[in-house]
């Protein structure tokens, strides 16, 4: 069949949307198709080259919402017309890891997802005879996709797809990451790194459980505002506060923060949201992700005295367990998404929602197919 598509041919250069051609589902997968996907800053990081693992052609897209519309052999768990969301962490149930229950990381096709194919070891769609690559196993700026029956979701019926398909990254990293990863109790006091489409999730996990002091720190007054309807109860802003950051963070907390987050990707913020932690027991988050070859460093000290480094990939969440729970909290009012989602474009405009992302104008831009 053919599907419409925003192909990243090379690193660096705008996308192109094209009519390539894609091959049904094989056995253990299902045919989606893709009704709205957000853009995510990892879909930029990818295309601007320094992902390791970003390979060319490909089509990219991982925070997607769709319909199921065909089934392969021995499907037992989809059925057409099941509304669903791609997942990027699979949960197989039965590999090492999903069985550990230490980890929301399941390992049973990520060697083959790495490599932009399917968990055969080819790819399903074609541009002038040519393969082009998938993209974390889901390649959402696609309207039709093929992906694994272990990495779907399905979801209820009622659940708007140009709302939830954040759910299948920002909102569920942000807010994973404070009650799956960092396991933050009501009363803590926290700092959350960069105010976009991940941060201001971690301000909505933090007030869901009670911190008393959030406070948000991002180089770009204009997220202030937004930060503050989400629960930031403090805002600093970098650049006014100086070489001082982190003196100045550990006295406004009291003497460091019992959690932090870096939501930046930037490896000296990593390290001074590290050091911002309250000695004994502060524990920070790395959520954001840094370029190939990047490397974080602090004085040991910082642990030997107690301090915590941890990191999160999608906030600790089992995609098929836990997706359907959150896509409940949105529908029950439990969590805000609608606010968030400050651009709507059509495919054919898709790179001006990473313009969007890129000059600090956009929260989340959703595509609508
Ligand atoms: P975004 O572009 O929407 O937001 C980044 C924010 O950080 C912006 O508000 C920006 O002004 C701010 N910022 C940049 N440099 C800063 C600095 N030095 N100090 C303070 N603030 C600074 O990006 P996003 O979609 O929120 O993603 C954030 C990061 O999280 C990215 O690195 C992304 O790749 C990563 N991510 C990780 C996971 C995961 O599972 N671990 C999931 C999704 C996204
Ligand atoms: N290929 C990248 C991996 C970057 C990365 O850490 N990705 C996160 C999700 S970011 C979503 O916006 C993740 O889930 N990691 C776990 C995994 O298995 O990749 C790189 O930098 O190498
Ligand atoms: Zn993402």
């Amino acid at each position: 069949m053919k599907t419409r598509a925003a192909v990243a041919f090379a690193a660096q250069k705008p996308l192109e949307i094209v009519e390539i051609d894609l091959d049904g589902p094989k056995a253990g997968e299902v045919l989606i198709e893709v009704k709205a996907t957000g853009i995510c800053h990892t879909d930029y990081y990818t295309l601007s080259g320094a992902d390791p693992e970003g390979l060319f052609p490909c089509v990219l897209g991982h925070e997607g919402a769709g319909i199921v519309v065909d089934v392969g052999l021995g499907v037992t768990t989809l059925k057409k017309g099941d509304h669903v969301i791609p997942l990027y962490t699979p949960e197989c149930r039965q590999c090492k890891s999903c069985l550990s229950r230490k980890t929301n990381l399941c390992t049973a096709i990520r060697a083959t997802q790495g490599k932009g194919v399917m968990p055969d070891g080819t790819s399903r769609f074609k541009c002038d005879g040519e393969p082009v690559l998938h993209y974390m196993g889901t390649s959402t700026f696609s309207n039709f996709i093929v992906a694994p029956e272990i990495a779907v979701a399905k979801i209820r019926e009622d659940a708007p797809f140009d709302k939830v398909c954040y759910i299948r990254c920002g909102v569920t990293t942000g807010i994973g990451a404070v009650i799956w990863t960092a396991k933050a109790e009501a009363g803590c006091r926290a700092i959350v790194f960069g105010l976009g489409g991940i941060g201001l999730n971690v301000i909505q996990g933090l007030r869901l459980i009670g911190a008393e002091q959030i406070i948000g720190v991002d180089l770009n007054p204009g997220k202030k505002a937004m930060a503050e309807k989400f629960g930031m109860t403090h805002f600093v802003n970098p650049a006014e506060v100086g070489a001082d950051l982190v003196p100045y963070l550990v006295d406004l907390t009291g003497g460091g923060a019992d959690y932090t987050f870096d939501c930046t990707g930037n490896v000296n913020v990593m390290r001074q949201a590290l050091e911002a932690c309250h000695r004994g027991w502060g524990e920070s988050i790395i959520i954001g992700v840094a370029p190939s070859g990047a490397e974080i460093s602090t004085r040991p000290f910082q642990l030997v005295t107690g301090r915590v480094w941890k990191g999160t990939a999608f906030g600790g969440a089992r995609g098929r367990t836990d997706v359907p729970r959150i896509v409940d909290w949105y529908m029950n009012g439990r969590i805000n998404i609608d606010d968030l989602i400050t651009h709507k474009l059509p495919l054919e405009r898709i790179n001006e929602g990473f313009d969007l992302m890129h000059e600090g104008k956009s929260i989340r831009a959703v595509v609508e197919f």
